[in-house]
């Protein structure tokens, strides 16, 4: 019998092999082969979407949500139960550090079960008595319904998370779903299948699909006749061509997709914090967090200082074991991530950038010198027209630029298609409410970054993205309205 681990498709309760091929998956810290993943095809793809229908109609739509709830807190404990599997499986296919995704990845994971569970216990019927002379004396009410069948397509950046924020409220809200993990991030996915079953949540209501996008699982779930909605999270590219596979049949979508985020730190900043808020706010998981600042503008005062202590932080950073707690920062993604990232390396340098630190790739050594590792990188003195400035690059790099006023440090932070997430540092309370009021985003963090109750709306503005979800606000796309009118 072969030693090769295997990560397979999970429908209908058991998993599942086969389809249109196989590929590799690659230990980001190593370069190493972790296991091989099968491949989706159409069939497949029929077979999970019809499990998903038949587990809509059978038992799972005729729970309480009391019952329905307590099943998802079961989840959770069930993922808490095995902490430490999710966390070696999440760490071998994105390389992430171990305090990272102990502290973030892997508990934030299992509370998105728990807070929908309990959110939509509470969750209020609306209803109308019309005794106006247009409304001739009737009660209207309205019930949510669960959308249906919900495909869910998710990056790699933080799988479990990610994944998890859309599949806890589809299924606190009802629905079933045809998870389509990233291919370079297959096996918490396949897991957490395993937890579903242990814990009594019927066959079919939760199912996974792997492969890749184009042509394989991804297009063809997200075609698929029989999806009642869509919820993506990734690239605005990718997004764009999710729409128009989604438009087929006039399917919903639910759009969490890319940002080039702005920092402004003001001169009257505590400059400690600034700078380490602004060290993780930038460098955090690589640079591979949609909600990282890729440009900061700092007030002139505080700039060369500022520059010269975050390019320090940034020098100092210790690779390695990402199993070790010594560890801070991971590798990127993948070889051609790397390759992209360095692209933007070498552009920003021919566009005239001043490099503060990094531009390259670290030494690592031993086991991981055949992995995607990347030196943190801080410029300056780039235009902010140029690629660096403007792209989305989703590696550990950021551009620092002066300001002289507060509404020159609004106008650049604004100057952008995308709408993510931005950070301000100040002491000034007014300045921070101004600002944050003023910079076009769907989050604003003072003199923080990621922090987020799971309560809260969550989603970008123009390029970012369609919809909020968290909280109560992700009932809008999984629940749809019906509205009852009864003549009194
Ligand atoms: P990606 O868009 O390349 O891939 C995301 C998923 O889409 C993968 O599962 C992929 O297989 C699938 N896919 C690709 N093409 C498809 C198609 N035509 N049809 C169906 N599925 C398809 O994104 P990524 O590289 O995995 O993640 C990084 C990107 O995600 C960055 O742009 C980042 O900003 C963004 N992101 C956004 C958020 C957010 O909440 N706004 C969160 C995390 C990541
Ligand atoms: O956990 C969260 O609040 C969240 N939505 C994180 C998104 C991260 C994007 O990469």
């Amino acid at each position: 019998m072969s030693n090769v681990k295997e990560v397979r498709h999970f429908i209908n309760g058991a998993y599942v092999s086969g389809g249109q091929g196989e590929f590799e998956n690659i230990n980001p810290a190593t370069g190493r082969f972790e296991s091989k993943v099968h491949e989706a095809d159409r069939n497949l793809v029929d077979q999970a979407v019809a499990a998903a229908r038949s587990a809509l109609n059978g038992e799972w739509g005729r729970l309480t949500v009391e019952a329905r709830s307590k099943m998802l807190c079961a989840v959770a404990d069930g993922i808490n139960a095995r902490f430490d599997e999710f966390l070696e499986a999440e760490i071998a296919d994105t390389g992430k550090p171990v305090n990272l995704a102990s502290h973030i990845d892997i508990p934030r994971g299992a509370a998105n079960f728990t807070v929908f569970a309990e959110l939509l216990k509470a969750f209020p019927t609306e209803a109308f008595q019309q005794d106006t002379p247009t409304g001739y004396g009737a009660l209207n009410y309205s019930v949510r319904k669960p959308r249906g069948v919900l495909g869910v397509i998710c990056p790699w950046n933080l799988p479990l998370l990610l994944m998890t924020w859309k599949v806890g409220p589809a299924l606190a809200c009802g629905n079933t779903v045809v998870v389509k993990p990233s291919e370079e991030t297959p096996t918490t996915a396949a897991m957490l299948g395993e937890v579903m079953n242990d814990v009594g949540v019927p066959h079919g209501v939760y199912n996974v699909v792997q492969g890749l996008g184009p042509d394989s699982a991804g297009q063809y779930l997200t075609e698929h006749p029989d999806v009642d909605g869509i919820t993506f999270t990734g690239e605005t590219v990718t997004g764009e061509a999710i729409m128009k596979q989604a438009a087929r049949g006039i399917r919903p979508v639910s759009m969490e997709l890319g940002g080039k985020n702005a920092g402004v730190v003001f001169a009257d900043a505590d400059l400690d914090k600034a700078v380490a808020g602004s060290m993780r706010s930038v460098f955090a998981n690589c640079g591979q967090v949609c909600l990282n600042t890729e440009r900061l503008y700092v007030e002139r005062p505080i700039f060369e200082e500022f520059v010269e202590r975050l390019s320090k932080g940034a020098g100092e950073t210790v690779f390695g074991d990402p199993m070790s707690t010594e560890t801070a920062s991971g590798p990127l993604i993948s070889e051609q991530h790397r390759e992209k990232v360095l692209g933007y390396y070498e552009k920003a340098k021919a566009d005239g950038a001043e490099v503060h630190t990094g531009g390259g790739v670290p030494g690592v050594g031993g086991d991981y010198d055949g992995g995607w590792w990347i030196q943190p990188t801080v410029w300056t003195g780039l235009e902010e027209t140029d690629a660096a400035v403007k792209e989305e690059i989703f590696g550990p790099c950021v551009h620092v630029q002066p300001f002289d006023e507060q509404d020159e440090a609004v106008a650049m932070a604004n100057d952008t298609d995308y709408g993510l997430a931005t950070s301000i540092w100040t002491e000034n309370l007014t300045k921070a409410h101004q600002v944050a009021d003023q910079i076009d985003v769907g989050i604003t963090w003072v003199n923080c970054w990621f922090l987020r109750d799971l309560r809260t709306p969550f989603g970008g503005s123009k390029a970012s993205g369609i919809g909020r979800e968290g909280g109560q606000h992700a009932f809008e796309f999984y629940t749809e309205h019906r509205n009852i009118c009864i003549q009194l």
